[in-house]
């Protein structure tokens, strides 16, 4: 399983058409006036956010990316047609940079901005342009001007606000799958999610992206199961929901948080420095949803020097307590 979530990619910008060296002729007018028109603009390459997009898959085998060059002016003053522009589409939160200084050029947050990456040439001037008092048939025209190019890196770290963190078959996708539009697969064996999965929920009038990653096991981050490759993209998010599972049959849920902060801080002390909660999910299949489990789990952390937001039993699939969840990570944290 690869997943790609950069790419690299040579992009270059349309020349600018030559202007055109003309003069008119036309019937009874033996020397008419040059006419040459000017060069069309080169098409320039820009970047635009796809709030549909989640990877960078579609640029894995493009390496060289260009715009249409504008073409030559013509007789009769008429211009060159301009070169179209180039789209590129790619999921938000894409961070662009700058392959050879290694420098950032944008960071693609804003769904409705266009990012102009390399800029197409102008158009050359054609001979009409140059006629004046003392020079009525100049001969003079200018070449189209190159278009810019570039070999930039895309990066996706994914934007979102909250992460979900558990074991395989936590119930991870089911949460996102009921909390958000998203329709990530759910499958009851483990590894069901290859990549991650984000969705947007709305509360109240804030809407806030919640991203949906891979399962991770004990040893992940030396690369057991699908590894921590996938915790880059819970690297922006301001707040985790660590999953701990009761039905889990082998790993009871201390060891499974145990484990899961171990996996996290091995990654990025930062991870576990972020406002996080704990949730029991499937409280549905537990006694009073889970009162017992949560008040014994409850005292067992005390035990441990971890901070953490709340504690608090859930069910993604019947969505028992989700509400509470929510009032108190958007609520408080994150408004
Ligand atoms: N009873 C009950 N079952 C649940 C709940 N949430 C998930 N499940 C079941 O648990 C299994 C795993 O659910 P997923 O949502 O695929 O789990 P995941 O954490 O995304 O798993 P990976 O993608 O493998 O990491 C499925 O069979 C779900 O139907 C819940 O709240 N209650
Ligand atoms: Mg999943």
């Amino acid at each position: 399983m690869n997943f790609i979530d950069e790419a690299l990619l040579e992009v270059r910008a349309g020349n600018g058409g030559s202007g055109c060296l003309s003069f008119r002729r036309e019937k009874y007018i033996p020397r008419g006036g040059p006419d040459g028109g000017d060069g069309g603009k080169g098409g320039s390459v820009i970047i635009k956010v796809d709030q549909g997009m989640n990877t960078l898959i579609d640029y894995q085998n493009k390496k060289v990316l260009a715009a249409k060059n504008g073409t030559s002016g013509s007789g009769r003053n008429r211009s060159g047609q301009d070169g179209e522009n180039l789209i590129l589409l790619v999921p938000l939160g894409t961070v662009i940079i700058d392959d050879s200084s290694d420098t950032t050029i944008y960071d693609c947050s804003d769904p409705s901005k266009d990012y102009l990456i390399a800029k197409g040439g102008d158009g050359g001037h054609g001979n009409a342009r140059f006629k004046s008092s003392t020079n009525q048939a100049p001969r003079k025209i200018t070449p189209g001007y190159e278009g810019d190019s570039i070999t930039i890196r895309l990066e996706l770290r994914s934007f979102a606000d909250v992460g979900l963190v558990g074991f395989p078959n936590a119930g991870k996708s089911t949460f996102l799958n009921s909390v958000s539009a998203a329709k990530p697969k759910i499958g009851d064996y483990p590894f069901t999610t290859l990549k991650p999965n984000l969705g947007t929920i709305k509360y109240f009038d804030k809407s806030y992206v919640i991203a949906d990653i891979p399962g991770l096991i004990e040893g992940a981050s030396s690369g057991l199961g699908l590894g921590i490759k996938f915790l880059k993209h819970i690297s922006r998010t301001k707040s985790l929901i660590i999953f701990l599972d009761p039905e889990n049959p082998e790993i009871e849920m201390l060891d499974q948080f145990k484990i899961l902060t171990k996996e996290l801080l091995e990654f990025d002390k930062a991870l576990i420095e972020k406002k996080i909660w704990i949730v029991v999910n499937k409280n549905d299949l537990l006694e009073e949803n889970g009162s017992a489990e949560a008040e014994s789990l409850k005292g067992q952390l005390s035990d441990l020097d971890i901070n953490y937001q709340e504690l608090l039993t859930i069910s993604g699939y019947t969505r028992n307590n989700v509400e509470e969840l929510f009032n108190s990570l958007f609520n408080e944290k994150l408004a």
